[in-house]
């Protein structure tokens, strides 16, 4: 895993800010994606993270596949110079928890996570309601860990050195949608030299809608003579036709679809499939997400994958039943791809 350097994803580039020179993109067009890139500016530090990117894919290729894991939520800025900003409930335990047992199941993984949200191993630590230093003990003058956590820590620092160790977590890190569909687009094109052997799992929760550049103020918003704020927002493009038709279109592409209203998420789901022709959608609702979810695929069988009573008692995560049932599909996809 690469030690952990700010990008700054959470400030504001102020001199990427305002181009009034592009027109403000057509509502629901069929290259709405396209437009979407060529009216917004990619991040500075992208280049960085593209050569971060190659080399790990270089360095797996022919080995391990590799899965993109997205996590997180994504913001949404009102102002350039960001004060406020949309935002939604996600924290990644989907995405950082999955990223886990792709790791044990010998697959090499990016981590395309909001920055600050959960990573895979410090997820444990990180968010909990223990403060860390609860896991510390004083002895002998001495930081030891607190001998209650120690087997269990142990467990997870293992599992963690060997991921490092074998240079298999490549940690890239996002806040602001725009970024997001940057990095995606980047790690994709990348991805695709892997054909067959890339997955995407794509868990992170994306807005659906956003302000564009071109609308964006510089300065923080001021009180409004009216006593509203109206602000007017665009649909976020679908990236996901693109990725499954141009970025990396012999991979398998597995997305994620939320929902609070259960009578509407199969429906939903196989409409995803069956508008951007990719292989699998994980449905899943606001409610219950952590206990169970349904796999849906394109001849529309669905496989509900459900804690047990007994399951979630003795603290189960649902991620380590998706994920083996995921890299089945993914294999059965490899194995199809090499027929062809
Ligand atoms: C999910 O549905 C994830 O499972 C959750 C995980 C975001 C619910 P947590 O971070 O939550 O563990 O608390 N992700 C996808 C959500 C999404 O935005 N999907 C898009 C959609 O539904 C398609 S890409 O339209």
């Amino acid at each position: 895993m690469s030690k952990h350097r700010s990008y700054g994803t959470a400030h504001p580039e102020p001199q990427t800010a305002i181009d009034r020179t592009h027109a403000d993109p057509p509502v629901a067009e069929v290259l709405d994606e396209d437009r979407y890139f060529s009216s917004h500016k990619p991040p500075a530090y992208l280049p960085e993270l593209e050569e971060q990117m190659t080399k790990f894919i270089e360095f797996h290729a022919g080995k391990k596949n590799v899965v993109l894991v997205t996590s997180g939520g994504t913001t949404v800025p009102l102002e350039n110079n960001t004060v406020r900003f949309i935002d939604n409930f996600s924290a990644g335990t989907r995405g950082a928890t999955s990223a886990e047992y792709f790791l044990e199941n010998d697959y090499a993984v990016i981590f395309l996570h909001r920055e600050y949200s959960l990573l895979p191993y410090s997820r444990h630590y990180s968010h909990t309601t223990n403060c860390f230093l609860d896991y510390m003990t004083e002895i002998d003058n001495k930081v030891q860990i607190n001998p209650d956590f120690a087997d269990e820590m142990l467990v997870v620092l293992r599992k963690y050195k060997n991921a490092t160790e074998s240079n298999s977590l490549l940690l890239i890190p996002y806040t602001t949608v725009n970024q997001y569909l940057y990095t995606l687009k980047s790690a994709s094109t990348i991805m695709s030299r892997l054909d067959s052997g890339a997955l995407f799992y794509l868990a992170a929760a994306v807005s659906d809608f956003f302000l564009p550049q071109s609308r964006m103020p510089q300065h923080k918003i001021q009180s409004q003579p009216s006593g509203k704020l109206v602000i007017d927002l665009e649909q976020v493009p679908k990236f996901l036709r693109r990725l499954v038709d141009s970025w990396a279109p012999s991979a398998m592409i597995v997305s994620f679809k939320l929902e609070t209203d259960n009578s509407i998420l199969l429906q939903k789901s196989l409409t995803a499939l069956s508008r951007y022709q990719h292989q699998l959608v994980i449905g899943n609702l606001l409610q219950t997400r952590k206990k169970e979810v349904v796999l849906v695929t394109p001849d529309e069988k669905t496989e509900w994958v459900r804690l047990s009573e007994q399951e979630e008692k003795n603290g189960v995560e649902i991620e380590s039943l998706i994920v083996p049932a995921v890299i089945e599909r993914h294999h059965k996809w490899i194995e199809s791809k090499r027929k062809e």
